[in-house]
């Protein structure tokens, strides 16, 4: 921290790191009526914004960490947008040193949770606050209003929550913003809605699959399929845009552009975060997984090169009814949807419950209705299932839901059948039935499990008509009488 009070200036909000994100940030603020500071590691980037952006509103250049710092009304705001990891640790460091008590860094880029549990403790412990906010939509949204979610000391946000909501997107004059909790909740939340993203992708992509391969129809006919389904339960940004990547024809060839892209999905991390911490919250967000490992094999070259053409079995042929099998698609994908995003909420509440962070789900599904990558339809009736009952023990059993995915059940078995006899991998559509599946299903095979365990391990096991504590071995190298544990 700074030793001396320097001097205040009269921005608002500075703006540190200018690649994409970081300079729409700066110009949302300033046409939102903000005096900006913009500064950026190397001057080019603060220049270029600038030239091109300067007229858009009040921006004050700076060179170096202690003219943006000094160029900052007190409290002094920050907001970092740097890459995620070391970048990061280093533009807090650089800004903590020039900073007074009470002054607030807002760290916006894609930060693993965990760092900024850590960060906010160490710069709590500097007399600083630390806001971490999860901001999703892109370089469109972070211009237009993203969604928004912020996590850190709720001090903190009565003084930044206003800017970050005149910014983020509204929905029926709602902002897509609200405080998440505490240290790490808003990068967790952003975490989990980065997996649902991943999910919703993967089942998209499936479903589009389902009509090119199952049907044959052409990217430009499964355009219009999507458009349609736009028009429904399944208005979303995602599926939105589907039919205009579908629709996308390329310049050189001629071809429908989805054709002549590389069929290799790519990831930066986020889905592969979300699934390692579901694992040790131990939350089964199946839906999510799949979709890490789908993205995995699809970049197996190698691999792939060397099994396509494997034996397929006897396959059947396409389905009789083309419009009825289409039908049964939508459901499927938006039954698998609504399971997504059970998945991703019940990952929200089992985060919350480990950290104390006391996130409210309702707010959540709020503020993702605008703004976010998985924007949709579907998430009002999340919101209103959560006010109804906070505490909901999953989504699927709000009535609303419960009774989707009742109309929705037949259409979505046929899938999988279909998608199975036609050999068509459907990894997001079946686990997620599976996962339905085993949650209405009285009895699994779980008892067999805990019978191997104690056969192999003398693990125990509960009877059901002992109390739940009570634990059980049977000495079956002995005589195979039963004792208590
Ligand atoms: P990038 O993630 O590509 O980061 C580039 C910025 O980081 C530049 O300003 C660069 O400065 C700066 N930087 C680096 Br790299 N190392 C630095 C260091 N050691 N010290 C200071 N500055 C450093 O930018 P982005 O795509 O705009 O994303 C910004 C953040 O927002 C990231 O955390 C990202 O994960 C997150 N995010 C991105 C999106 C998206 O759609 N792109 C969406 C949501 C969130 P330089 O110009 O001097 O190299």
């Amino acid at each position: 921290m700074s030793s001396s009070e320097s001097t205040s200036g009269s921005a608002q909000i500075g703006v540190t790191g200018l690649a994409v994100m970081g300079s729409n940030i700066a110009r949302n603020f300033a046409r939102h009526g903000y005096t900006v500071a913009v500064h950026n590691r190397s001057i080019a980037k603060t220049d270029a914004l600038l030239a091109e952006h300067g007229h858009e509103g009040d921006f004050v250049r700076s060179e170096t960490v202690a003219e943006f710092v000094a160029a900052l009304e007190r409290p002094r705001k920050v907001l970092i947008m740097v890459k995620a990891g070391a970048a990061t640790d280093a533009v807090i460091e650089e800004l903590a040193e020039a900073m007074d008590d009470g002054d607030i860094i807002i760290d916006g880029g894609n930060a693993l949770y965990t760092d900024t549990i850590r960060r906010e403790k160490a710069m709590r412990e500097r007399g600083l606050h630390f806001v971490g906010a999860g901001i999703s939509g892109g370089e469109e949204g972070a211009l237009h209003g993203p969604s928004i979610m912020p996590g850190g000391p709720a001090e903190s946000y009565e003084s930044v929550g206003p800017l970050l909501e005149e910014i983020s997107a509204h929905v029926e004059g709602v902002p897509c913003c609200t405080h998440i909790g505490p240290d790490g909740a808003g990068h967790f939340v952003k975490m989990v809605h980065n997996g649902i993203e991943y999910s919703d992708m993967q089942l998209i992509g499936e479903a589009y699959q389902l009509l090119r391969d199952g049907l044959g129809r052409s990217a430009v006919e499964i355009a219009e399929v999507f458009d349609e389904w736009n028009k429904g339960d399944l208005d979303s940004f995602l599926v939105e845009i589907t039919a205009a990547v579908l629709r996308q024809s390329d310049a050189k060839t001629g071809q429908p552009l989805v054709d002549v892209i590389r069929d290799e999905a790519e990831q930066k991390g986020t889905g592969r975060w979300t699934v390692k911490s579901a694992l040790d919250l131990g939350v089964p967000v199946t839906g999510i997984a799949e979709a890490v490992f789908a993205r995995a094999l699809s970049g197996s070259v190698d691999l792939r090169r060397t099994t396509t053409g494997l034996a397929s079995g006897k396959l059947n042929g396409s389905p009789d009814d083309a419009g009825k099998f289409v039908e049964d698609v939508r459901q499927a994908l938006y039954a698998s949807m609504i399971l997504a995003y059970a998945q991703g909420f019940d990952q929200i509440q089992a985060g919350s419950a480990e950290y104390n962070w006391n996130v409210n789900p309702s707010g959540v599904a709020t503020i993702w209705r605008g703004g976010c990558i998985i924007r949709a339809k579907l998430l009002d009736p999340i919101r209103d299932a959560f006010d109804e009952a906070p505490n909901l023990a999953s989504l699927i059993t709000a009535p609303f839901f419960r009774s989707a995915i009742e109309s929705a059940i037949d259409s979505w078995r046929r899938v999988v059948v279909a998608a199975t006899q036609l050999g068509i991998p459907i990894p997001g559509f079946s686990s997620a039935l599976s996962y339905y599946d085993a949650l209405r299903t009285e009895r699994l095979p779980a008892a067999l499990t805990q019978g191997l365990r104690d056969y192999f391990g003398a693990h125990t096991y509960g009877r059901i008509d002992a109390d739940p504590g009570q634990k059980f071995h049977t000495l079956w190298s002995g005589d195979r009488t039963e004792v208590p544990a």
